[in-house]
């Protein structure tokens, strides 16, 4: 393509090409030239969000040359391409993380300063993009940055909500949810309008026999929804590559919004056909480990597929290859089993659309898959029912009873005698209705199937996917520890943590070898480093506790100790523990004589999360939370020593305040719950210790950075079904610190014990299922250890140091590598015009 362009009109392309801003003149240049004429504003109102409006258009600008020129090198270099498919990205805020990639944060700085404003304040103006729940789509962002800082060609495909994860505000102590309407100004995609594919639901499948004698399947009729691409640049850190993340966003096709009707005076029939068309990208699904089932959503799960798909396939067909090679140039990785539709939807078009005979087919398609799970949770396992498929996927359905049909043979013929295997490996669940069991069907259709941390990855095996271990052999099944960027975690969210390292270490390179940081042991008896260390964390605390004065009304004081739990709200994750062991501590305080409590360490416990809209129990906790601190920070007898906040409205920039300013942080799963956590490594990486159970990665944590350096608690996973099994047929004995908690609740102390009755009776009546009371003890006398340790702030910031030290492993770039190696199969792609050395500031 590119020869084919003659010289006198390539030389005029390239005088007038866009090289993009290097200085902080340019940026000026640029940033007020939007300002003035894109945004038609002027020196005389020109507010922070139009400065940051002009800034990020700047920017903006800067990524797309780097961005064409990172599609065309690829689209030269022809070779594999690793798609991750997801239907959640929880990308947060976009300039600072440009600015810092690109190299000219510190121009913009001086740039913005010279033009009256603060850069903080300009940042701050950005909408979070919070297209995700929780750690799953944070990981998806997390993997998009890894996989562009190390040059890997690849894609993200995701859905354009309308609207993101609801925003948290909290009225008289209970979650109000509010609509989170994001898209009213972002430069930060491009819709592609003329990048569209045509989605088909519901309809009927039409088997005949054609003229020459062919067995034709064909879905016919039905719904036609327009997919329309939105992409968005995903810079890497210190390179050139700027990879695409392509949103659909759903309309009506231009067959379906009939022109007809509205001359026929079916207006109204006309703008509702338009308006159900939208729905299907309208909204994010708000639970997090949860399936409910319900139609959009597969509707949702469908239309992303088929569009990514066929996007790919459009990309693949240029290269003029024999389908054969489809695996060589395409591997496709399922963010949970939210796009396994996708592999029935691969089969498909191989079968019934290319005419490629079934076991040839299934070959690409299996070769080409890759599955990774992210919970054990019985309750979050999607289960799609067989009659809504069959209503609106037609042909899917008999695909999946194919799938089955030909995997239960094969099966067969090697257990011959284990009849009721089976009946436990069917993708069809023989309930009322049937259902489709999605992860069997993402387990038979790829290749590998990885869990997201050491723990979790033998859960699987040896729980709910034993059988396949069985039938496949256990080199199908892998582990893949999470990992997450140090560019936002360390770099942009504690700036001056990384400068500090920087200058111990000699340059930024750490923040693309995370391993570097094993360095910083040589100064673990640095007085002046150590004191500069404690420094940082005092500042960071300050910040937060003046965000905690803005967002709440509450003072605290930033020489206390920071306690910090922020994640989804879940039975599960125990926020519930956190809480009764704080009100026992609240107890404890009031019981204790003015000498007493002269000796202890005040605390400052932030609670922060959402609760799923219809999850009652974890909108319970929430309530309990505020309850709690409403009295114990107002009990003069308590004062600085105990206070208890719960932050508005999590999400990904608050985690950029919060992250930094903690001492300890919990993550205090059930042991066997949590498949990874990703937060407990964000938070050691600031310089926090952790209080945890042994869960998750918080375990490869404790065996990198040393158990002297984590204070871990609780029963072990291998013996929580005894414990469970023991509370419904044995003695359920409750602990008795815990039953005074209890008592303190129903003594109406925190309010209307009618309120949180559910949360006392889950434990007391149904069997503590998450068994708190079982860990309530570890955990309050792990807290007293914690209280002692911080006493000697010399000991504390050595741990604090030491264990930053030993984070190396934890980065999404050994991750991503690990991708690549074991389950893609792939190289990254070299920048040869590897771009000017960034200043990486
Ligand atoms: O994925 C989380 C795990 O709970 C966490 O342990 C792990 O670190 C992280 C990354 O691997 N899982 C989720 O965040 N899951 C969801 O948000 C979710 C969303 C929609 C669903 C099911 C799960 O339908």
């Amino acid at each position: 393509v590119e020869s084919s362009i003659p010289e006198p009109q390539r030389e005029a392309w390239k005088k007038y090409s866009a090289t993009g801003f290097k200085s902080k003149d340019d940026f000026q240049k640029e940033t007020v030239r939007h300002i003035e004429t894109t945004l038609a504003r002027s020196l005389f109102n020109c507010d922070e969000k139009a400065a940051y409006s002009g800034t990020a258009l700047a920017f903006r600008d800067r990524l797309i040359i780097d961005w064409n020129k990172t599609q065309q090198r690829q689209t030269f270099a022809d070779q594999k391409r690793i798609y991750y498919l997801s239907l959640e990205f929880l990308m947060g805020r976009a300039l600072d993380n440009a600015m810092l990639n690109v190299g000219l944060k510190t121009a913009a700085k001086e740039g913005l300063g010279e033009l009256g404003f603060r850069i903080e304040d300009v940042i701050q103006q950005e909408h979070d993009a919070a297209l995700g729940n929780g750690g799953l789509g944070r990981l998806a962002a997390c993997f998009l940055d890894s996989l562009a800082s190390l040059n890997y060609a690849a894609w993200g495909y995701g859905l354009r909500y309308r609207y993101g994860i609801f925003k948290q505000e909290i009225e008289n102590g209970y979650q109000v949810e509010i609509p989170d309407y994001w898209l009213d100004f972002n430069p930060w995609e491009f819709p592609r309008n003329d990048v569209t594919i045509d989605v088909q639901f519901y309809g009927w499948v039409n088997k005949y026999t054609d003229d020459e004698g062919k067995q034709i399947t064909s879905w016919q009729d039905g719904e036609i929804v327009t997919a329309v691409a939105y992409d968005v640049p995903i810079p890497g850190y210190g390179t050139a590559t700027v990879n695409n993340l392509r949103l659909w966003s759903s309309k009506a096709s231009a067959g379906e919004f009939d022109f007809a009707k509205f001359n026929s005076g079916e207006y109204e029939n006309a703008v509702a056909d338009e308006q159900r068309a939208e729905t299907i990208s309208a909204v994010l699904y708000p639970n997090d480990n949860m399936d409910r089932g319900k139609e959009l959503r597969l509707k949702q799960q469908y239309f992303w597929c088929a569009a990514s798909l066929h996007d790919i396939i459009r990309r693949f067909k240029k290269s003029k290859r024999p389908w054969k090679d489809f695996p060589e140039q395409v591997a496709i990785q399922l963010n949970d089993t939210h796009p396994t539709l996708a592999i029935v939807e691969l089969q498909r078009i191989l079968v019934d659309l290319e005419g490629i005979e079934w076991n040839a087919a299934w070959e690409i398609v299996t070769k080409t898959f890759g599955y990774t799970n992210h919970t054990v949770l019985p309750e979050a396992l999607e289960k799609w029912s067989v009659p809504l498929i069959q209503h609106l996927l037609p042909r899917h359905l008999q695909i999946i009873y194919d799938i089955n049909l030909y995997f239960l043979q094969q099966v067969e013929r090697r257990f011959p005698k284990d009849r009721d295997m089976l009946g436990r490996v069917s993708i069809i669940e023989e309930s009322q209705p049937k259902t489709v069991r999605m992860a069997y069907l993402a387990i038979i259709g790829s290749h590998k199937v990885n869990g997201v941390a050491e723990l979790h990855s033998d859960l699987i095996k040896t729980t709910i996917f034993k059988d396949f271990v069985k039938i496949y052999g256990p080199d199908k099944f892998t582990n893949v520890t999470n990992g997450i960027t140090p560019r936002r975690w360390l770099h942009q969210a504690n700036p001056r943590l990384s400068e500090l390292i920087a200058s111990k270490l000699g340059s930024y390179e750490f923040l693309k070898d995370l391993t570097l940081l094993n360095k910083l042991e040589n100064f673990v008896d640095d007085k002046d480093f150590k004191k500069e260390w404690a420094e940082i964390k005092y500042a960071n605390k300050v910040r937060l506790a003046q965000h905690i004065l803005s967002a709440t009304g509450i003072s605290v004081n930033p020489k206390a100790l920071f306690d910090v739990q922020v994640k989804r709200i879940h039975e599960y994750k125990r926020q519930q523990l956190n809480i009764f062991g704080v009100i026992h501590r609240y107890l404890a305080i009031k019981n204790m004589s003015a000498e007493e409590r002269k000796k202890l360490a005040p605390r400052v416990s932030i609670f922060g999360g959402k609760a799923a809209p219809g999850y009652w129990m974890a909108k319970t906790i929430i309530h309990l939370v505020n309850k709690v601190g409403d009295v114990v920070n107002n009990d003069k007898d308590v004062g600085d020593l105990l206070k208890v906040v719960f932050i508005p409205d999590y999400n990904v920039s608050k985690a950029e305040i919060i992250i930094p300013a903690s001492d300890i942080s919990e993550h205090i799963s059930t042991a066997g719950t949590e498949a990874s956590g990703t937060s407990n490594m964000k938070f050691v990486l600031n310089g926090g210790l952790v209080i945890g159970t042994l869960d998750g990665a918080n375990i490869e944590i404790t065996r990198e950075i040393g158990e002297q350096n984590v204070f871990l608690f609780g029963n072990l996973s291998e013996d929580v079904e005894d414990l469970r099994h023991n509370h419904f047929y044995g003695n359920h004995q409750i602990d008795p610190e815990l039953n005074k908690v209890f008592d303190e609740i129903k003594k109406g102390t925190f309010g209307d014990e009618g309120a949180f009755s559910s949360l006392v009776s889950a434990i007391l009546d149904h069997g503590d299922y998450y068994l708190v009371s079982d860990d309530f003890n570890s955990y309050c006398k792990t807290q007293d250890l914690i209280d002692e340790t911080y006493k000697n702030q010399d000991e504390w910031v050595s741990k604090s140091i030491t264990s930053v030290a030993r984070m190396g492993f934890f980065t999404s770039d050994r991750c991503i590598n690990e991708y690549a190696d074991s389950i893609w199969n792939i190289e990254p792609l070299q920048v040869k015009e590897e771009a000017e050395v960034r200043s990486r500031t």
